[in-house]
């Protein structure tokens, strides 16, 4: 028997999947630092320089293919045309890493922090890239620079200092000294030692760009050491950095570079974006490698047996209508529940056992003489639809099951009444606690982001790996019903189908939707797809980072509505702002970023630009995805984005665990970028 073509497509779909899939877990996010650029000197839009500027960074970008993580370029000929710019990656980075560091630096420079001037310089946590009007090339440049430190203190303050000054300057040498060509680039890890703990390894690293001679190096690693006591908040806490043009030393007591490879500077196969110290352990690559292959391999396995039950299916009922409708006659019978029972199981519905009402009736709690509780939910309003079809729908939505659905378990019939019956989730629903005063803090961020990750892949599962497509088509806080251990749980879905409207894709003057969550073509033209559930569920993830509820979101400043807010610190460099306060420190900066990344994609005006459910879930599962650049969210009030630079101004660039303030008090040295 040979293979059907549907089975050829599905596996070649498959296997595009598979290997676009592959595609995407080879770049990471790199994270923002801090950036400097001048507004004294500026160049006009759409003037040579700016073309020659855009050349220059492009040139930059396809150059950070090359080994050694360093390239300089230059464009224009005049004077006043001419464009000189380097990159730096830091030392442990594969090329591939590198390399999407550097693209994503080029882009945002222009795009968000340095629009129009000519000199400028930002530093991610992986890279660093610079492009002034004169040529900076072989010159040492220890100005403008930035002390970071790591808020958690030492507990041996004293001793720490000392060992982590020491341990720099041990560095020194090794970098400074690399023959010419190679990385000026040093790590060492030290455990065991005076101010440190039982098992607490001091990680420091220093590096400067190979452009600069041996002594230039040597003295800018020394001088920014040697700074380093000099800057009072920096003192006394677990990890401190400074970052200059031509050079720049950190210490921590988590692995903050790639351990193995810079032991051993092989490339990487597969760059990984170091996840925060937090007590976690670093993901290594062998972490990601199974989490694809075991992705890859649960993703052939689902395929196979859908294939195979589609053939087992087929083969099983040619003629299949009627065969279907005599298989589930049963299956209603067993979904059906008799009026005086759930009459019984919820005391009448007493106004006692009232949990709620939401869009489509009121809901009870009940409890069965067997001691199950459930949900009991009188669907209020009328519907055209036949009480067969309502039948043939229930078994079709009872048959969506998940982790992160809440489980429909049958119905009820009484005189034309229509009831559903429900598994119980004994915590109240999301908005509960996020909105809720005083309740915001009882969802710490693990909890938040199992939850996110929760949800999606819930609404995953009814978009593409349910045998129906549903469109939830009104995702919303109040919908998330947590259980015991605050696992989120989906609700209402599949409220269309029980509707009699059985679309997937689609335009309807009946818009079932709240407020702040629809997407602006669902809201305006009724146009509905997966991807208004995406925009629902973007809407969700900045909801859960913020603990702000969108419909009701106030900002005196601008009066904007939680997106446009959340875009504007994204554009700015201070995601972190975003963030519900009462998260305190319990959050992992990589997956907040994700989180607000992952939250603007999906909130995007156009639906086509904002990610499947299905990318949505890789992103989350991956550490290592690029995630395009998000347009801005739909609705957006074109406002004064400010985006001017000021060097001077204290940045807070970590929130958590470390914070930035110019290496230089006096003003006057930080705004004169070329002192010598
Ligand atoms: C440059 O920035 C400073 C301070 O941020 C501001 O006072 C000044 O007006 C700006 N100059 C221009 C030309 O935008
Ligand atoms: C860089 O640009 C500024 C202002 O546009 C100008 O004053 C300065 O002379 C330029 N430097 C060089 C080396 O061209
Ligand atoms: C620059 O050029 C683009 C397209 O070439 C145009 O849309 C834009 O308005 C121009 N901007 C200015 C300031 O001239
Ligand atoms: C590298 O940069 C040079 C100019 O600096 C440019 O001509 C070249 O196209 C760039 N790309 C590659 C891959 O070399
Ligand atoms: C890079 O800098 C060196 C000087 O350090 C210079 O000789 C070389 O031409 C520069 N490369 C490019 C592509 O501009
Ligand atoms: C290193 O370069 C600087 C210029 O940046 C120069 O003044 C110095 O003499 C050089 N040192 C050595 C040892 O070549
Ligand atoms: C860290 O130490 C400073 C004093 O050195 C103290 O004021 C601060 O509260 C400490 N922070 C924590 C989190 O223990
Ligand atoms: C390494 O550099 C230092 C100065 O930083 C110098 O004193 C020393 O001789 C160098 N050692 C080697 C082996 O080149
Ligand atoms: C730590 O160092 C001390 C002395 O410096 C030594 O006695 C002890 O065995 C070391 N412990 C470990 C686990 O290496
Ligand atoms: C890529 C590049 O160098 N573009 C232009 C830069 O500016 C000069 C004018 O000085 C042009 O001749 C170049 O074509």
């Amino acid at each position: 028997m040979g293979l059907p073509s549907f089975d050829v497509s599905m596996i070649l779909i498959m296997v595009l999947y598979l290997l676009g899939f592959l595609n995407l877990t080879s770049a990471a996010v790199p994270n923002y630092r801090v950036h400097y650029c001048t507004n004294d000197t500026t160049y006009t839009p759409n003037s040579t320089y700016q073309v020659n500027l855009s050349y220059l960074l492009s040139s930059l970008s396809s150059n950070a293919t090359r080994e050694g993580g360093f390239y300089n370029a230059t464009a224009g000929q005049t004077p006043d045309t001419s464009t000189y710019g380097l990159f730096l990656c830091r030392g442990d980075l594969s090329t591939d890493a590198c390399r999407d560091c550097v693209a994503f630096a080029a882009t945002e420079i222009v795009r968000v922090y340095c629009p129009v001037e000519k000199v400028a310089v930002i530093w991610y946590d992986e890279c660093m890239l610079r492009y002034s009007n004169r040529s900076i090339f072989s010159t040492m440049q220890e100005r403008p620079g930035y002390f970071m430190w790591n808020t958690r203190n030492a507990t041996q303050p004293d001793q720490f200092r000392r060992l982590a000054v020491s341990t720099l300057n041990d560095l020194v040498p090794r970098a400074a000294n690399a023959t010419s060509g190679a990385k000026k680039f040093a790590v060492k890890a030290v455990t065991n030692a005076s101010g440190l703990q039982e098992l607490q390894t001091l990680y420091s690293l220093v590096q400067c760009t190979p452009d600069i001679n041996s002594s230039d190096c040597s003295t800018c690693l020394r001088e920014a050491i040697t700074s380093l006591p000099k800057c009072g908040p920096c003192d006394g806490k677990q990890g401190g950095r400074v970052l200059s043009p031509s050079c720049n030393v950190r210490f921590e007591t988590y692995p903050f570079y790639l351990t193995q490879s810079a032991a051993a500077p092989a490339p990487t196969p597969i760059p990984v974006l170091l996840p925060p110290a937090r007590g976690k352990d670093k993901i290594s690559t062998l972490t990601i490698v199974i989490i694809v292959a075991s992705i890859a391999v649960s993703l052939v396995i689902i395929s196979l047996s859908y294939c195979f039950q589609r053939r087992k299916a087929r083969k099983k009922k040619p003629n299949a209508l009627p065969k279907e409708n005599a298989n589930e006659i049963t299956t209603v019978e067993s979904l059906q529940f008799d009026f005086a029972t759930i009459e019984a199981a919820t005391n009448k519905f007493s106004d006692d056992n009232k949990l709620g009402g939401g869009g489509f009736g009121e809901v009870y709690k009940g409890t069965f003489p067997n001691g199950q509780d459930i949900a009991v939910k009188r669907l209020s309003g009328s519907s055209e639809q036949g009480v067969e079809e309502f039948k043939n729908e229930i078994v079709v939505v009872a048959k969506l099951q998940h982790r992160s659905l809440v489980r429909l378990l049958g119905f009820c019939l009484e005189g034309g009444e229509k009831m559903l019956v429900y598994e119980f989730v004994p915590n109240k629903s999301l908005d509960y606690f996020l909105f809720g005063p005083d309740k915001q803090r009882l969802l710490d961020w693990p909890s938040r982001y199992k939850i996110i990750r929760g949800i999606a892949r819930g609404i995953l599962y009814i978009h593409e790996d349910s045998r129906l497509k549903v469109i939830h088509r009104d995702l919303k806080a109040s919908n998330i019903l947590l259980d015991e251990d605050m696992n989120p749980k989906i609700s209402d879905f599949g409220m269309a189908r029980l509707f009699g409207v059985d679309q997937t894709e689609g335009n309807t003057n009946r818009i079932v939707g709240t407020y702040g969550y629809m997407s602006p073509e669902y809201a305006m033209q009724g146009n509905f797809s997966a991807k208004s559930d995406v925009y629902s569920f973007g809407v969700l993830v900045l909801e859960i980072l913020s603990g702000e509820n969108n419909a009701s979101f106030y900002e005196s400043d601008t009066a904007v509505d939680l997106l446009t807010y959340a875009w504007k610190h994204w554009s700015n460099g201070t995601s972190f702002e975003l963030l519900d306060p009462t998260l305190g420190d319990s959050y992992a900066i990589n997956e907040v970023i994700q989180c607000i990344h992952i939250g603007l994609l999906c909130v995007q005006e156009n639906p086509d630009d904002r990610p499947t459910m299905a990318s949505i879930v890789v992103m989350l599962e991956s550490y290592s995805v690029t995630l395009p650049i998000p347009e801005k969210p739909a609705l957006f009030l074109q406002g004064g984005l400010n985006q001017s630079s000021m060097p001077t101004k204290e940045l807070e660039s970590d929130r958590s665990s470390s914070k930035s303030i110019p290496l230089s008090v006096d003003e006057s040295k930080i705004t004169e970028v070329y002192p010598r």
